[in-house]
């Protein structure tokens, strides 16, 4: 197998902590998506990462395709529940992970535009997104040591992996720390782990 990524994207990282967690060995190649016409493009039309590439050809996208592959086909720490209410609750929890960070990111591309062609009212509902988006997550979180029950699992990863990404860009000058003390009890917890400090994003 091999993994298609970028060592600065956040939905890149929740592979790479599921490969780590699982102990799945997988190769991993840098990928620079940012160009039109990009390596990605030949295996996946969308052109984005995680791309993840099978033995036997098949690409799987996007991360949660991949997350859920790479969960069952290893039995070594479980990170999605079998129990369907359990397993939509965790998926629910990536949901909202994820969608933060999408908006993050748009965010961001819209700042990395000629400064003439940004648009203040579409960054500020994106970054409205976020705002509300960090919020739900640490009033979900409350005081629990974990996300989903009283074990790590895939909803913890996501949010460790949108938190930190979020950390890493502060899109729009958004930042959780200071302001959700419990995000960042949890995001110190989440870094104890090697999958999560051997994933720092870098750009
Ligand atoms: N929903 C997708 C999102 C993937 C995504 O947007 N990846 C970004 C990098 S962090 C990307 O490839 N962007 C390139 C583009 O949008 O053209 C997933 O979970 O895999």
């Amino acid at each position: 197998m091999k993994l298609l990524g970028s060592l600065a994207s956040p939905y890149t990282r929740k592979v790479r902590v599921v490969l780590a967690e699982k102990k799945i060995e997988c190769e991993f190649e840098k990928a620079d998506v940012n160009p039109s016409d990009n390596p990605v493009n030949a295996h996946n039309p969308l052109g984005k990462v995680p791309t993840l590439i099978l033995d036997d050809g098949t690409a799987l996208f996007d991360s949660r395709v991949i997350v859920e592959f790479l969960d069952s086909v290893s039995p070594i720490a479980r990170l999605i529940p079998e129990d369907n209410r359990e397993r939509v609750a965790v998926r629910r929890w990536e949901a909202l992970a994820d969608g933060a960070l999408d908006a993050g990111l748009l965010v961001r591309y819209e700042s990395l535009r000629p400064k003439k062609e940004q648009s203040e009212a579409w960054a500020g509902k994106q970054t409205g997104k976020l705002e509300r988006g960090l919020a739900m997550l640490s009033a979900e979180l409350g005081d629990r040591s974990w996300c989903h029950a009283d074990r790590y699992t895939l909803a913890d990863i996501a949010l460790g992996c949108c938190l930190g990404w979020v950390d890493f860009r502060k899109p729009g000058g958004v930042s959780w720390r200071g302001r959700f003390g419990n995000l960042e009890r949890h995001y110190d917890r989440l870094m104890e782990r090697p999958s999560f400090a051997d994933s720092v994003p870098v750009a």
